[in-house]
């Protein structure tokens, strides 16, 4: 099976890591394709990242749908786009926040998320509330770290990371800690042998996510509000999406 993982943001570094640790967990027979939009930003740690971003997401979900793909991932911690991805396609779309959070609620009653920035947790709180999970989260917390630091290998953004998982473990009442940013998915073991909980990482819980999916043949339900769009014109710089 053919799973196009799109990192939403434009920084190719964090786009091949993403792959990687896509790659490194796929079954035998499953295809990676990672990729990221053309255009947008190199980062995503804004509500105006995340609205550019999702018109990237967009487009690299049409080019999936010439490239006969089996499952698309959202590689992108807020999930961008990812209802109108569902529209576009009758394969399984798979966000890493959603496929983090169900995973931690299978394997403990509560746990936290620690992202990157402080300002963007109100992004993760957003989709603890709108997907029903807030329930299961104690707290959204940030190593304060902005997303490009995780490309940069010589910098503290892991030690950063395992110290604010530390204060989780110790303040929170937590059975695991969701990692809440895609660019962190090859951070995971180091983190869990650091911290000594179950840490969930997106990337890898989505990979596994649309396997599932895929063997068990549910993709995207046409009935109701995720049928494909109503056919109409887009004008100026969005003419391309107008219906043939
Ligand atoms: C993200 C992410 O996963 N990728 C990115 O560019 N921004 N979200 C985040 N909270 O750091």
């Amino acid at each position: 099976m053919k799973i196009r993982v799109i990192n939403p943001n434009t920084t190719a570094s964090m786009t091949e890591k993403i792959g990687e640790a896509a790659k490194l967990i796929a079954a035998p027979g499953t295809q990676i394709i990672a990729c990221n939009p053309a255009s947008g930003p190199v980062s995503i740690e804004s509500h105006f990242d995340e609205a550019v971003s999702a018109v990237g997401v967009i487009e690299q979900v049409m080019a999936g749908e010439r490239d006969a793909t089996d499952a698309y991932i959202i590689a992108c911690f807020g999930d961008p786009g990812l209802l109108a991805a569902r529209e576009l396609t009758r394969a399984p779309v798979i966000g890493i926040a959603e496929a983090a959070f169900h995973l931690a609620t299978m394997i403990s009653t509560r746990f936290s998320v620690v992202t990157t920035l402080g300002r963007t947790g109100i992004i993760a709180e957003h989709l603890l509330q709108s997907y029903g999970f807030a329930h299961h989260c104690r707290r959204v917390r940030a190593a304060e770290i902005p997303v490009l630091d995780l490309e940069d290998d010589g910098g503290r953004a892991l030690e950063l990371i395992i110290d604010e998982c530390l204060r989780a473990k110790k303040e929170d009442n937590i059975g695991s800690i969701v990692l809440g940013c895609g660019g962190m998915a090859d951070l995971t073991e180091q983190i869990s042998d650091a911290v000594g909980l179950p840490v969930v990482e997106g990337v890898t819980a989505a990979v596994k996510l649309a396997e599932t999916l895929v063997s068990l043949r549910l993709g995207t339900s046409k009935f109701g509000d995720l049928d494909f769009p109503r056919p109409k014109a887009f004008t100026g710089q969005f003419s391309d999406f107008s219906s043939k």
